[in-house]
C-alpha cells in the first residue's frame, strides 16, 4: 500500500543544500527506500529548530505522513514496518530485537567513534548560521575543542578500525547484516557511515575492508541511493 502522498522529511544538511550528512536521517532514507515509499527532503540546519517544531522535540529525521508525525530514526523505522509491512525491513519479531541491538551499538559506539575522527571538518560544512551552535553544544559535550577532539586522529585510526571486526565476521559469513537480503540492521551500519563518508573527505575504513565492499553494495541498491549522495 502506497501513501496517499509523499512522505516528507526533514534531514539534516550542510550549507549546501544537497549535503545531506546525517548518521540518522540516512538510516531512514534507506527504509524509506527499501519499502519503496516516495520520499520529500526538506533541508534543515540545527538552528531551524521552529521548523521542526511540530514535532515536539529538536531532532531529525522528522517524518510526516498524512496526518502521522514521527520523529527517531529507530521509531520511524518502527512505524514504516507497522503501517507498510511489506517488503519487511525487519524480518519478524526476533530481526526487530536483534536489529534494536544493532541500533543501539551504532549510536553507542559507531557515533560516538566517528565523531571523534570528523567533527571539526563537519563544522567546515555546516551551514555558517549553525557554526556557533554546532561549536558550543559540541564542545560542551567532549569537553574540550572541535581541534583538539579529532586532532591525532591517524594515530588513533587502527584502534577504531578493530572496534568493526563484529561486522567484518558477520559479513564473512553472509551477504547482509539482515543474512540473505539487505534489511533496516544493513542501513543502521551503512547509514552511520554515509556520515563521514559524506560529510568528511577523512577516509575511515581502509581500501581493502571488506565492510567498504558489503558499503558500495548498500549504495548502489535503490538505483544508487547511497552512491548518488553528494559528498565532500
Ligand atoms: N535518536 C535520534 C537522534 C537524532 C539526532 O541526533 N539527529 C541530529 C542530526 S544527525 C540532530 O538533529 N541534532 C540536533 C542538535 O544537535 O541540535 C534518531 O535516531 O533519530
Amino acid at each position: 500500500m502506497l501513501p496517499a502522498m509523499s512522505i516528507v522529511m526533514h534531514d539534516l544538511a550542510g550549507a549546501d543544500p544537497d549535503l545531506r550528512f546525517s548518521p540518522y536521517c540516512w538510516r531512514t532514507r534507506f527504509a524509506l527506500a527499501h519499502k519503496g515509499l516516495p520520499v520529500e527532503t526538506i533541508p534543515w540546519r540545527f538552528t531551524e529548530t521552529e521548523a521542526i517544531a511540530f514535532s515536539g522535540q529538536g531532532k531529525v529525521p522528522v517524518i510526516r505522513d498524512g496526518a502521522e508525525v514521527v520523529s527517531d530514526s529507530w521509531a520511524i523505522a518502527e512505524y514504516l514496518e507497522d503501517r507498510y509491512p511489506s517488503p519487511t525491513l525487519f524480518g519478524g519479531t526476533g530481526g526487530r530485537a536483534h536489529a534494536l541491538f544493532v541500533n543501539a551499538w551504532a549510536d553507542a559506539v559507531l557515533v560516538g567513534g566517528i565523531a571523534r575522527f570528523i567533527v571539526r571538518d563537519l563544522f567546515d560544512v555546516i551551514d555558517p548560521k549553525d557554526r556557533h551552535y554546532f561549536r558550543i553544544s559540541r564542545e560542551q559535550r567532549f569537553g574540550t575543542t572541535l581541534e583538539a577532539v579529532q586532532e591525532g586522529r591517524e594515530e588513533r585510526l587502527a584502534a577504531f578500525r578493530n572496534q568493526l571486526m563484529p561486522v567484518r565476521l558477520v559479513l564473512r559469513r553472509q551477504k547482509w547484516l539482515g543474512g540473505t537480503a539487505p534489511s533496516y540492521a544493513d542501513f543502521i551500519v551503512a547509514g552511520t557511515l554515509m556520515w563521514p563518508h559524506c560529510g568528511s573527505p577523512f577516509a575511515l575504513l581502509a581500501g581493502d575492508d571488506p565492510i567498504g565492499t558489503w558499503f558500495r553494495e548498500v549504495q548502489a541498491l535503490y538505483g544508487g541511493l547511497g552512491l548518488a549522495a553528494k559528498c565532500v
